[in-house]
């Protein structure tokens, strides 16, 4: 008797599966009814977590079912390659940042080959390829043609000892990470795109997206955050000026008795210009610089700020309101202005209560109004409209819809990037770089100093260039493109990934799209999921797809923890992957993973249950071995015994629910526990004296098939071991025998006009409703009654059915 060999055994399959190229599909090929399934692709580190485990075993499971349930499954796997890392990694070691990804997603490639995963490597596509990223130019060149790119000032972090731009996640808590000086906003032009354009869209289009968790559609609703309010606009006194603010409580005016701007707001600056209050503009806009947005929008910040000389009056009341500037206001949301009312806001509260600001309550606890002239006595809900429409009515309001969803700043002062294809030229201004030109290349002459504002500014080859529209020498982009860009088409690419003509096919997108299965953890389920949504509806406007969303269905995999708490580095809290391969082998964690939790659920890792799975598979691995020459036999079931029919019964309900379990829903654990169950039947059956050999043959063969999917390179090796042809990935997925579900049978004499015409087989606990459809159907009986008309059917429960005929 030979022993579960994991190691040999997984490496065997593997060098098949490459040689025999298992896994290659066509996406041209629309003659089975297409499956995507997709995983969210990783960053190249170099090395596999075991969330990737996790998330890739899902992935393959799925995609492995669902082939053998005989859809032409498109399966990907690729690398988010750009990025920061590779870029520290230059700084620090000196390594170039192409040559230090390349060899990461060498080693990453060759980790995710070791786990078994049914990929077709020859879609593979790394983003930081000119290949790739080419096409990434094109796209945004298509964006700008269409508008849905622009340039436009904004902020960046700036350490002004490091001398450079910072990512916001270089900034820990308001400074450099590292060199920890306090970070401040430096005013740069940056690149746009103009997500707001499909902000309705975004919103609106959640509703289709059932195949989604309820969370992730709540959460990307939050973020793009639609309000209804109006704007309301004010005239400042002694001043041709006007202010408008956005406000979601119209109803509360009569109580608004001052107003706060942004400090970066223009209108703060214009008002105080050539006044004292520059100073204390300028003194307050430096305080602001450290701050970081998030910091600025969190409930408990400490509210301060600045009156700045001027005031308006209510349109309403004719009250004057001073004007201040305050942290709480930010600028590029509303108008970047608000009317303060401090009774009924408790952010505008604090500050009036700070400042001895004027608080005039304007409704009671009852929602009616009160110190409001003629809308007194009104409900707050009815004040609303009334008080819009009076102000449309005195041309100071309108009636408005808000998004907090902002325009994306896409600029990134990196070199490790989509370089942006535009040049600058004096006379021309942006000129966008012609297509015949794209890539525009990644230059290697660049400085990795972590000084200045885009490494790229440090490589004189990639700064000279003329002007694609005068000729004339001009300069080109230095910034790069954010990496969310790249992975926000990447499923897209796949379908098509060695087209050099275009980004992709339209008619194979429209077939591939969209995603059937996407599979990922829920930190991506606000930006990634929410950009890829937007170039979605981005390409479908431009002509080149007719779908507008991307993701069918998404699975959002739980955490792997450790003692409660989220395996990770910097805790020291890991297990690598590679050390529960060499020491259990693949299969086996693939195995631990699935069985230990269901997919969305945390998932704790531990030893024991490692060992245990891999004492699973070596129970499974003896049995079959000792089984496998019945198996090998020509057999027929013959007469069974009650001992039989329940071990056929037992193989069936079990293949019954583990089909249900993986195609309905995502039932991993508990379609691998039946796996247990089944397997100790077995066990127990085959000691048995009187034990049928086709019933043994029959429950081997099942077992074979079900443990594949989870435990490929076990599965085929047991395929094999059983004497079969060819990979069990090639056969179509059982289907579970409906009568060998049914224990008890009784024979049913079937009269035809009182005539014995058959006897039939039967479940015994069967209905006369039953007994009449089993009898009508039957193969014999049928001949008996074509043509002519039932007059009535008689039945004998459990006995006799006479089919009256005329
Ligand atoms: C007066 C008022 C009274 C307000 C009241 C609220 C309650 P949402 O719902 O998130 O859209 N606001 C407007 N622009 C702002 C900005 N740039 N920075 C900070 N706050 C701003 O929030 C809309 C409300 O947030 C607006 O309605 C405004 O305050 C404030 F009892 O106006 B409200
Ligand atoms: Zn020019």
């Amino acid at each position: 008797m030979s022993t579960y060999e994991f190691g040999k055994i997984e490496k065997k399959w593997q060098r098949i599966w490459d040689e025999k190229n298992q896994y290659k599909m066509d996406t041209a090929d629309m003659s089975k009814p297409k499956y995507y399934c997709l995983e969210m692709f990783p960053y190249p580190s170099g090395k596999i977590h075991m969330g990737h485990v996790r998330n890739y075993s899902i992935g393959d499971v799925v995609a492995r079912f669902k082939k053998m349930e005989g859809y032409n499954v498109l399966h990907p796997m690729g690398w988010d390659s750009f990025g920061l890392p590779a870029e520290n990694a230059a700084i620090k070691h000196g390594i170039h940042p192409h040559k230090w990804t390349m060899s990461n997603i060498e080693e990453m490639k060759e980790q995710l080959k070791m786990l078994g995963l049914s990929y077709d490597w020859d879609k593979e596509i790394a983003t930081s390829t000119p290949e790739y990223y080419k096409w990434t130019q094109k796209i945004f060149l298509e964006f700008l043609k269409a508008g849905l790119a622009y340039k436009k000032n904004s902020y960046v972090n700036w350490c002004p000892s490091c001398e450079t731009v910072l990512a916001n996640e270089q900034v820990v808590q308001g400074e450099c990470e590292r060199c920890s000086t306090i970070v401040v906003k430096k005013e740069l032009e940056q690149w746009y795109f103009k997500t707001t354009e499909f902000s309705e869209e975004l919103l609106k289009d959640l509703d289709e997206l059932e195949g989604w968790p309820e969370k992730v559609r709540l959460m990307q609703k939050n973020w793009i955050g639609k309000s209804h309010g109006a704007n309301v606009t004010f005239k400042v006194n002694n001043m041709d000026k006007e202010i408008t603010v956005y406000t979601t409580r119209p109803d509360t005016i009569f109580g608004s008795t001052f107003m706060v701007l942004a400090p970066e707001s223009e209108l703060a600056r214009e008002l105080v210009e050539g006044t004292e209050y520059e100073e204390v503009l300028d003194n307050f806009l430096a305080k602001m610089y450290t701050m970081t947005a998030i910091e600025r929008e969190a409930a408990d910040l400490e509210k301060e700020g600045e009156f700045i000389g001027r005031t308006v009056n209510n349109p309403l009341t004719g009250k004057e309101m001073p004007i201040w500037i305050a942290n709480y206001v930010l600028a590029d949301y509303g108008t970047g202005a608000v009317m303060g009312v401090p009774a009924h806001d408790e952010r505008d509260e604090d500050f009036a209560k700070k400042y001895g600001l004027e608080i005039i309550p304007v409704i009671d606890e009852d929602d009616i109004m009160i110190n409001s002239s003629e809308f007194n006595g009104m409900n707050k809900d009815e004040a609303f409209n009334s008080i819009i429409e009076k102000l449309e009515n005195m041309g100071k309001g309108k009636k408005t819809v808000n998004f907090r969803l902002r325009d994306w700043l896409i600029s990134r002062q990196r070199y490790w990037g989509c370089p942006i294809p535009v040049v600058y030229c004096d006379d021309c201004g942006i000129v966008p770089v012609k297509e015949s030109d794209l890539p525009v290349l990644l230059p290697t002459d660049v400085e990795f100093t972590g000084k200045g504002e885009s490494p790229l500014t440090t490589s004189e080859s990639f700064n000279e260039c003329s002007c694609p529209k005068c000729g004339k020498s001009a300069r080109r982009e230095v910034d790069t493109i954010d990496t969310f860009v790249d992975s926000s088409w990447y499923f897209m690419r796949y379908v098509d990934s060695n087209n050099f003509d275009e980004a992709f096919n339209t008619e194979l997108v429209n077939n591939w799209l969209p995603v059937d299965q996407y599979i990922g953890g829920v930190e991506h389920a606000i930006l990634h999921l929410l950009y890829a949504r937007w170039f979605m509806k981005a390409f479908n406007k431009l002509g080149w797809t007719n779908h507008v969303e991307p993701f069918k269905n998404l699975l959002t995999q739980g955490m792997v923890l450790m003692n409660g708490s989220k395996m990770s580095k910097s805790k020291g809290n890991t297990v690598s992957p590679m050390e529960i391969i060499d020491e259990y082998g693949a299969d086996t964690a693939r195995l631990f993973i699935l069985f230990a939790a269901p997919p969305e659920r945390d998932l704790d890792w531990s030893d024991k249950g490692v060992e245990g799975c891999f004492k699973f598979l070596n129970r499974v691995y003896r049995l079959v071995d000792e089984l496998s020459e019945i198996a090998h036999k020509n057999l027929q079931f013959g007469k069974l015994t009650k001992e039989d029919k329940e071990m056929r019964a037992k193989v069936h309900s079990i293949l019954k629910k583990v089909t249900d379990d993986l195609s309905t829903k995502f039932g991993f654990n508990t379609a691998i526990a039946a796996l247990m169950e089944l397997i100790n039947d077995i066990y127990k059956y085959k000691e048995m004296d009187d034990r049928n050999e086709a019933v043994i043959k029959e429950a081997i063969e099942t077992v074979v098939v079900i443990v594949s999917p989870f435990a490929p390179h076990l599965g085929e090796e047991l395929w094999e071991m059983i004497g079969k042809k060819g990979s069990v990935f090639d056969i179509s997925w059982p289907k579970y025998d409906e009568k060998a579900l049914i224990l008890d049978e009784v024979e049913l004499i079937v009269q035809v006009n009182g005539k014995l015409r058959n006897k039939i087989m039967v479940p015994s606990d069967i209905d006369q409703e039953g007994m009449k459809e089993a009898a009508l159907n039957d193969a014999k009986i049928k001949e008996f009654i074509e043509g002519k008309s039932i007059v009535k059917v008689i039945s004998v429960p459990s006995k006799l059915v006479n089919i009256v005929v005329k």
